[in-house]
């Protein structure tokens, strides 16, 4: 099923196409996708924002084709769930990654290896060629590190590490991430919801 992904993020991307590459989902980036204005209130209604805008336009232009949007966060438990879906806006939309890494280093120096549980969330929607709609949730629960360590992945991958390792998820291999990510459990779990 061609499939194209509403998402201006490339780690995300390259991501999704890893997980869906052995799916009926055909992949393909959507070179016209626009970002949209994100809430503030879940992860289902932005990833819906994302996947019904990139359907409108495609529906507009007579393009064939089902969506697939992704909306993600950290949930920290030691700041109640924050940043959370505003994940990407933390410290500031237009922050750098060190920046954002080095404030949740330092928002968090007081507390002790076992109070720094976190989880990464994704939520999936999938709009078909017909109209219908489908999502799914995947979580990958885990810890901060107390420095960032690892250069591969994207955005918190550096200061995450999910349980059951030592590592975090930018010291791991791309495929390792894969086999055991938020995204990863998403797109499972839509996998089946479709099959
Ligand atoms: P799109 O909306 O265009 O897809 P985005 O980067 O704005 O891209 P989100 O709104 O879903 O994506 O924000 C998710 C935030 O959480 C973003 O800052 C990501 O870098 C971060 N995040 C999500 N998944 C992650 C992962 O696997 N590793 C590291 N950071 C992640």
């Amino acid at each position: 099923m061609l499939t194209y992904v509403a998402t201006q993020n490339a780690g995300k991307l390259a991501e999704m196409h890893a997980i869906f590459a052995d799916s009926d989902f055909a992949l393909r980036i959507a070179p016209d996708y626009r970002a949209v204005e994100e809430g503030e209130v879940s992860y289902l209604e932005n990833a819906r924002l994302k996947a019904r805008s990139l359907a409108h336009d495609l529906r507009a232009g007579n393009q064939p084709g089902a969506v697939l949007a992704d909306d993600s966060g950290i949930e920290v438990d030691a700041l109640n769930g924050r940043p959370g879906v505003l994940s990407a806006r933390y410290v500031s939309e237009f922050a750098t990654w060190g920046q954002r890494i080095a404030r949740m280093i330092n928002e968090l120096r007081e507390v002790p290896e076992e109070r720094r549980t976190a989880r990464f969330i994704s939520v999936m929607v999938v709009v078909l060629e017909d109209g219908r709609e489908f999502h799914a949730r995947g979580e990958v629960l885990g810890r901060i590190a107390e420095s960032p360590y690892g250069g591969a992945g994207f955005g918190y991958d550096p200061i995450f590490i999910p349980n059951g390792d030592d590592r975090t998820f930018a010291e791991l291999t791309f495929d390792e991430k894969n086999q055991r990510s938020h995204r990863r459990h998403a797109a499972d779990a839509l996998r089946r919801l479709l099959a």
